[in-house]
């Protein structure tokens, strides 16, 4: 693809692609929405609720004049919303893009970043589904010897929720620095759609199930090429660009 040895493409755009594919052969579709929502479509809809801290000034971008209610997203699952607002189950999608957090910087925390997440819509979907096709893509994106573990997470648009793990790749499950001496991982938040997400968008939740998922891109990319600063992605310095 690269036909010139002067033409680099972004790491973070790299990533989105080498995601994207994986998805594309499980026969997912690609959308894509606006990064200025409503609360509706980034809150309400997603079964977070009125007091929940993400909703904060301190973790929003919210626009002026407040009382109009728009903020800049602070995950892309309002894209889900929108495409369940028109389109019928069965589905599966994914949703690769930029969202803003209003924190404090980091070495591994940006008041922007990239996420991609994804949705499968239909009926007697499982968790046995989530399962395999998360363990389907953490192989093809890092390699076959990728071995993964579920824990339970807590997340307001999925019941139950998940945190997958892999096994660290620098110690391989024997505790580094890296990993925190834990052996693992984590690389994905998931979890089966709350019924309640389901219902507000007009989908019967007796009828149909899903699950969802995300992966910050990245931690993804910090993890693949071993950046330790995820402010270089959005720092402009071409020594990091020119080396991919
Ligand atoms: C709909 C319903 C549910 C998407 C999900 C996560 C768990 C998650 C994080 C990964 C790293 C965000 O970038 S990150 O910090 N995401 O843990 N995301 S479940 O769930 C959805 C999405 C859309 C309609």
């Amino acid at each position: 693809m690269l036909e010139e040895k002067n033409k680099h493409i972004h790491p973070i755009t790299r990533i989105i692609q080498d995601i994207t594919s994986v998805f594309l052969d499980m026969g997912f579709e690609v959308e894509s929405g606006p990064e200025l929502e409503d609360e509706y479509h980034n809150f309400d809809a997603l079964n977070v609720p009125k007091d929940h801290p993400a909703r904060d000034m301190q973790d929003t971008f919210w626009l002026k004049p407040e009382n109009l209610k728009k903020l800049l997203r602070t995950q892309t699952s309002d894209v889900q919303i929108r495409y369940m607002e028109k389109n019928k189950p069965p589905f599966a999608i994914m949703v690769p893009g930029k969202v803003f957090r209003n924190e404090a910087t980091d070495a591994t925390h940006d008041a922007q970043f990239h996420q991609c997440e994804g949705l499968v819509v239909g009926k007697n979907i499982t968790l046995a589904n989530l399962k395999g096709t998360l363990e389907i893509f953490l192989k093809k994106l890092f390699g076959k010897e990728v071995e993964i573990r579920l824990r339970p997470g807590y997340f307001p648009f999925v019941e139950p929720g998940v945190e997958i793990d892999m096994v660290c790749f620098k110690c391989k499950g024997e505790g580094c620095p890296s990993c925190s001496h834990s052996g693992w991982i984590e690389i994905l938040g998931a979890g089966m759609v709350h019924p309640k997400v389901l219902n507000n968008v007009g989908i019967d939740s007796r009828e149909y199930q899903g699950f969802a998922f995300g992966v910050g891109i990245d931690r993804v990319a910090m993890i693949k090429y071993g950046v330790d600063d995820i402010r270089l992605f959005y720092s402009g310095d071409l020594r990091l660009v020119n080396q991919f």
